[in-house]
């Protein structure tokens, strides 16, 4: 492992400076400012396998992957060659095209409660149009989110738990009026009878329930035993569509996403992330009867001009195709290892800090966000870079392996040293 010494940020802090003149907080997404965890944010120049490469020819193990896409590693060949022999063809059409129809077909095969879907270029996109589906076909105005759950920004989702634990949401951000938010009830995660009495109390209102069904947007928080499936029978019972948000943990935690590992079926589904092999998708897709109410066939509209668009489709089919069964016992493999590691040590220094983690996601938590950040710099600072958020998930590649880990491992073992 490379000896910490303060590692040169002058080309980072260079691009930073002129991006702060271009851009809101001098990024396109705010978890990019390391504002949790103050310091200059370092600029990438390239990425390959498991690794990154910041403008100062900084070298770092990397466990943001994009936050879920990269689930192969960077830069796979076969999805580079897959987008460079698309982009030949033209980059877009705005028409159909063979790509999307094999891509869908893969991720119906995966995913038996998905007979059919819609692409679209994000996550938000993705889960505010599975909202929509489900209001337009059951007529009803009130959606269900959880605590802590993160569905994209749609103004509706954009919502907290109001006073109280459960009730009418309130805004979390600037420009969502009251009137939006009050369309959005929320209960805790993890909690069924909240969600039964928020279903009681708005009889017949409720059009959906959106869960992330293993939670990691509040650091990985994994469902508790029965909950999905209690979920899906207080929504059955109660005439509301059960979407999974399915963004993160669709070809993540099994090749069927959560509904899979989970055996638990939920009536929409929501994706992104790794179907665009770090390209811009999202899809929503379900029962056939479901998806009928989207344009053209049904009254829902919903459009987008790169939606399908080939290169996006390419990415996606390559990085599906190249997730062989082979890859999940490796990701569980590297996950169970680095999680044991990280235990032992935090154990040894009786260290206020927890590791929770489902297959190839995981979350270190600390008491404070203070320790987090401290420990979060001393492992940037040791060639591994982590999200820098404590609400964030560590993404595991299956370019992860034997010199990953123990490079993670003798940073962590100097940096929960620190923070102890
Ligand atoms: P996008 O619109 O960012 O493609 O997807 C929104 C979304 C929907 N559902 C889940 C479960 C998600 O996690 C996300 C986006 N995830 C965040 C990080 N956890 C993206 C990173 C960012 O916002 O920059």
């Amino acid at each position: 492992m490379r000896e910490a010494t303060a590692l040169r940020t002058t080309r980072s802090e260079e691009i930073m400076t002129r991006a702060a003149r271009l851009f809101p907080g001098g990024v396109n997404s705010p978890v990019r400012a390391f504002r949790q965890v103050g310091g200059i944010p370092r600029v990438i120049d390239r990425a390959a396998g498991a690794r990154v490469w910041d403008v100062d020819g900084n070298e770092y193990v990397d466990y943001v992957g994009s936050w879920g896409p990269m689930i192969l590693g960077h830069a796979h060949p076969d999805v580079v060659a897959a987008v460079q022999d698309a982009a030949a063809r033209g980059m877009s059409y705005g028409a159909p095209n063979q790509l999307e129809v094999e891509l869908a077909d893969e991720i119906v095969a995966a995913m038996p409660s998905i007979e059919r879907l819609r692409f679209v270029s994000s996550g938000t996109e993705a889960a505010m149009s599975a909202l929509r589906v489900a209001r337009g076909l059951t007529g009803r105005p009130k959606i269900i989110k959880l605590a802590g759950g993160y569905h994209g920004h749609a103004d509706g989702l954009l919502v907290r738990a109001g006073s109280g634990a459960a009730g009418i949401g309130r805004p979390t951000s600037a420009g969502v009026t009251e009137a939006t938010a009050a369309d959005t009830l929320v209960a805790p995660y993890n909690d069924l009878d909240a969600v039964a009495r928020l279903l009681d109390e708005h009889h017949g209102q409720v059009a959906a329930l959106i869960v992330e069904p293993v939670a990691a947007n509040m650091g990985v928080v994994p469902p508790a035993l029965g909950y999905l499936a209690g979920l899906r029978r207080l929504t059955a019972d109660a005439g509301t569509l059960l979407i999974f948000d399915e963004v993160i943990t669709g070809f993540r935690v099994a090749r069927g996403g959560a509904q899979a590992l989970y055996g638990v079926t939920p009536d929409l589904t929501v994706l992104g992330k790794i179907i665009g092999g770090g390209l811009p998708v999202g899809a929503y897709g379900g029962r056939r009867d479901v998806m009928s109410v989207v344009a053209p066939e049904g009254p829902v509209y919903q459009a987008g001009t790169l939606s399908g668009n080939p290169l996006a489709m390419a990415a996606g089919l390559a990085t599906l195709r190249a997730l062989t069964d082979d890859v999940y016992p490796r990701l569980e493999s590297y996950g169970s290892e680095l999680e044991t590691a990280l235990t032992e040590i935090i154990k040894g220094l009786e260290l206020e800090a927890r590791v929770v983690r489902v297959g190839s996601l995981l979350t270190v938590f600390f008491a404070d966000d203070a320790r987090f950040a401290r420990f979060f710099h001393d492992m940037l600072e040791r060639g591994v870079m982590l999200p820098p958020s404590q609400q964030e998930a560590w993404f595991i590649s299956a370019a992860h392996g034997g010199a990953e880990i123990e490079e993670t491992l003798a940073a962590a073992d100097y940096a929960f040293s620190e923070a102890s």
